[in-house]
């Protein structure tokens, strides 16, 4: 039956596993084990041996971070089906899951040595940009691969009558990000009273209640591809140069600007955190490259289908040159479209929600807090409310210029 490890669970664990025994190497009690959970919701451990390491990641039966919210176990299930998907398609972008234990939920993947997870990065001022290209090309390969694009209509239907089991973890992305900051909720909460006015806004603009309830809409009803679900930049781990995505246990399939609009929200959260113009300059380059990197990657990958032998999945029948670039034009800022609202959505709910970022901490002085948090807040309102549209990522970045040098 099911047991929450301590660490000796974890020694005695991975010592009934030949495999893995043998990739950590030497004997159990030569290994290292220690905790290194650090989420909302999980435990996870690092075992170290002479010969490697590995992270073994184990569901609660409630959030790790509040016990009294009560959980089914089965998240790590869908983070190993996730894995099993999309690590064919980006196996030096992301890690390989080794073993998956049915009954202890438990999920075992290479650990990662001298990664840093990029939000703590961030937060002690070490920006990367290469790994902004490097998070556009995993969203551009995993959700090509995944989507109709890629595979004919059974096996992408397959996948997703499994995902759309990961109800629990679809439930807290729809409560969390895309309803409860739009309401008064007992989850929401926010320190700086000087927040509360904007918060107020939020809720009484018909323009953002619109939005926000056609992003739900989309998010639920749109299943392009097979997303990560939560790809924040604490689920990004890096060196600088070699980046794995990690912590996919909200997979599920939905609109490919979600992933894209939550990684550059965290972009954004950073950005307005960061108190030097230099860094924030940064920033701006980061979200550039994202952008040039996962559009990139996304037409290179549907062209080459098109060329392939086998067109038989092809999204559409004509081989007249323009119109296929219609088509991919048409795509492409559709998935722009969404990322504004996901991004904004992020934002809010990252800063007045249930489950905030750390980014803000770095600002010591309170009233430079304070005016960063809600300049990042009109930001995320005029993303929702698009009084003048935002068709490109020109528009996009002009009205974050603004509101970084409000
Ligand atoms: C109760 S879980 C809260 C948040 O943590 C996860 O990382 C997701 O972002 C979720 O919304
Ligand atoms: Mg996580």
């Amino acid at each position: 039956p099911y047991s929450t490890l301590d660490l000796e669970g974890v020694r005695t664990f991975l010592t009934s596993l030949p495999a893995i025994a043998a990739r950590l190497g030497g004997t159990p009690d030569e290994w290292r084990v220690w905790e290194v959970s650090d989420g909302n919701l999980n435990m996870v451990f690092v075992a170290e041996g002479p010969e490697g390491g590995v992270c073994l990641k184990q569901a609660l039966p409630h959030v790790r971070v509040d016990p009294a919210w009560k959980m089914p176990l089965d998240r790590t299930f869908f983070e190993a089906a996730y894995l099993r998907a999309v690590f064919p398609h980006v196996p030096d972008l992301t890690t390989e899951c080794l073993h998956f234990d049915p009954e202890q939920f438990i999920l075992i993947v290479p650990s990662l040595s001298g990664h840093t997870v990029m939000r703590t990065a961030m937060m002690a001022g070490h920006y990367h940009p290469a790994v902004a290209a490097q998070v556009g090309d995993f969203v551009a390969r995993s959700t090509f691969a995944t989507s109709l694009l890629a595979e004919p209509f059974e096996r992408v239907m397959d996948r997703r009558i499994c995902f759309a089991r990961n109800q629990t973890l679809t439930r807290i992305t729809v409560d969390l990000v895309l309803t409860d900051p739009y309401h008064d909720h007992p989850r929401n909460h926010w320190a700086d009273p000087q927040l509360t006015p904007i918060v107020a806004a939020l809720r009484t603009s018909p323009a953002v209640q619109a939005r926000i309830d056609s992003l739900r809409l989309r998010f639920l009803c749109t299943p392009q591809a097979l997303l990560h679900g939560d790809l924040h930049t604490g689920s990004i781990m890096t060196t600088g140069t070699d980046t794995r995505i990690i912590d996919g246990e909200f997979a599920t399939y939905g609109p490919i600007g979600f992933d894209a609009g939550l990684f550059i929200g965290n972009l954004i959260l950073n950005l307005f955190a960061t108190p030097d113009r230099a860094g924030q300059a940064v920033h701006l380059d980061m979200i550039q490259t994202f952008w040039t990197s996962f559009k990139t990657r996304f037409l290179a990958l549907w062209q080459e289908r098109e060329w392939a032998e086998d067109r038989s999945t092809l999204y559409y029948a004509t081989t007249d040159k323009s119109t296929q670039n219609f088509e991919k034009s048409l795509f492409i800022q559709n998935v722009f479209q969404d990322i504004a609202g996901f991004c904004a959505a992020e934002i809010i709910r990252r800063s007045i929600g249930y489950a905030h970022v750390a980014d803000f901490s770095v600002l010591t002085d309170q009233s430079t807090r304070t005016t960063r948090q809600k300049a990042a807040l009109l930001f995320a309102k005029d993303c929702l409310e698009q009084k003048k549209p935002l068709k490109s990522l020109a528009d996009f970045l002009e009205l974050l210029y603004l509101h970084m040098s409000a």
